[in-house]
């Protein structure tokens, strides 16, 4: 008797090794290039992050500061930089990227390499330094730390001659060797012409492809950075979505054609904010948007702080179509965030709160029409079992195929999140997603990319199952998770 059990634990151990063996013979999805790099993929679970806009506009009430406003007028009244992070970190934001130099030129940290800084400022009698703050609170807190360094800069005697690049590099050379660890660098393509000089109060013209030499200047703060992200409107790890309204495409493709971009560039908003479905290069869209009208703090905006729900929306238009957002909450003169958008954001983290709060997906049963190999290294099961690493794929040329997802009772459903496992690429190139009413599938929404993320909203719906079904692919499709909310 013992022998016999003996025998049959045997035999059964084998037919799982080979079973085991089978499973691991399924390829691996080939990837489907351009794919992001680990710089990019940590970029992408950052989701959301703060933008702040302070300098001398915030004293003078500009939008862009012509270049020859005195340094003294920045003076706030009662700094507070701790309260910038307390509320960035409640609202859930990942980082803060700060506008060290906007177009004016005016520094927020005491450079030696020009006399118009927080040095001949009154504030703190020229000793402070609103950079170091920022970015030491920020890495005590948890909280990343970006650097917008304006290319454009309205003060500066030799803007448009080689010797400005130097300086600017300068600059750089400054900030990153002092306040790092920087997560992003922003740069902006804004360049109106016309400023103050050094006195001359005239329009410059720079051809904006050539005269900044950007891969020279990228590999510079590489060097001392590493795993920074660039962002400009070309890239190269992070491009422009085209508009300022916190709107990323409906169809949005994280993959697109660089060399047909750069940085202030007209005319290719479209194209930044739809991608290329046969891009050459991954280069994911960010959102950026204010709270309030205008970048910097006016006190005239007050009334017109966007609206948690405005937000929330936002929100939906940005990380739900896979990209990322940076929100701009500009301090007020007193050095602080004003009370209406510290209650808006607030409210808005809420709202996320309440909507995501329970996923009903979550190791909820699954089925799939197939699935790769029959291996159960690719099954259904994986879009629900909250492992990123884990996804359902077809076999290769299978191009679709669908999910259906049982809530095991019935529930109201308002939102849907799908992500693909786009370490293998962006592939999906259309869906459609149904719910089971009166026996019946009806469908509930279509779009074409997913991505990172999308996130779908519907009509609330009574129902009990969900069926989502990619109806074309640039390869085997693979979902690694899908979120019912
Ligand atoms: C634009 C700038 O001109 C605005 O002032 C602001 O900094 C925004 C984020 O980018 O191009």
């Amino acid at each position: 008797m013992k022998k016999l059990k003996l025998i049959v634990v045997l035999l059964l151990s084998v037919i799982q090794l080979f079973a085991d063996k089978k499973e691991q013979s399924v390829p691996v999805p080939a990837p489907v290039y351009p794919v992001p790099t680990d710089r990019q993929l940590a970029w992408h679970e950052m989701e959301q992050y703060a933008f702040i806009h302070f300098t001398t506009n915030t004293f003078t009430g500009k939008e862009w500061g012509y270049g020859d406003e005195s340094p003294e007028v920045f003076n706030p009244s009662a700094i507070d930089v701790s309260q910038w992070i307390k509320v960035v970190k409640a609202a859930g934001l990942k980082a803060i990227v700060l506008t060290c130099k906007h177009h004016d030129g005016f520094c927020l940290w005491p450079s030696q390499y020009t006399d118009h800084s927080v040095k001949n400022s009154k504030w703190k009698d020229g000793k402070g330094n609103v950079v170091k703050e920022v970015a030491d609170a920020c890495h005590k807190n948890g909280l990343k730390f970006g650097v917008y360094l304006s290319p454009w800069d309205r003060n500066r005697k030799d803007y448009g001659s080689p010797s400005y690049i130097e300086y600017y590099r300068n600059q750089l050379r400054e900030l990153f060797t002092t306040y790092g660890p920087v997560f992003e660098m922003w740069f902006d393509g804004a360049n109106g012409g016309d400023g103050y000089y050094g006195g001359a109060r005239e329009k410059r013209k720079i051809d904006a492809s050539t005269y900044y030499d950007w891969p020279t200047t990228l590999k510079l703060v590489r060097g001392m950075e590493p795993k920074i992200v660039f962002f400009s409107d070309a890239g190269p790890d992070v491009r422009w979505c085209g508009n300022e309204s916190g709107i990323a495409g409906e169809t949005n493709w994280a993959t697109i054609n660089s060399d047909s971009i750069y940085a202030g560039k007209s005319g290719v908003g479209k194209l930044l904010n739809a991608g290329q479905e046969n891009g050459k290069n991954y280069i994911p869209a960010e959102v950026d948007v204010s709270i309030r009208p205008g970048w910097f703090y006016h006190a005239e905006e007050d009334a017109k702080v966007k609206t948690a729900e405005k937000l929330f929306e936002i929100y939906l238009t940005s990380v739900g179509r896979g990209s990322n957002l940076i929100l701009n909450i500009p301090p007020d003169r007193r050095g602080l965030f004003h009370e209406n958008d510290v209650k808006a954001l607030l409210g808005w983290r809420k709202m996320i709160d309440e909507a995501f709060k329970t996923n009903l997906a979550l190791h909820a049963s699954v089925k799939s029409d197939s699935h790769r190999g029959n291996s159960k290294l690719y099954a259904a099961s994986n879009v629900t079992d909250g492992n990123k690493e884990s996804y359902w794929a077809t076999d290769d040329q299978v191009t679709s195929g669908n999910l259906v997802i049982d809530l095991g009772a019935m529930k109201t459903v308002k939102f849907i999140s799908l992500q693909e496992y786009i370490k293998l690429g962006q592939r999906v190139k259309s869906f459609e997603i149904y719910t089971w009413k009166n026996n019946n599938w009806v469908e509930a929404i279509k779009g074409t990319t997913i991505g990172y993320k999308r996130i779908l909203k519907i009509e609330p719906t009574e129902t009990e199952k969900v069926k989502i079904v990619i109806t074309s692919s640039k390869a085997s499709p693979l979902i690694s998770s899908i979120g019912i909310y």
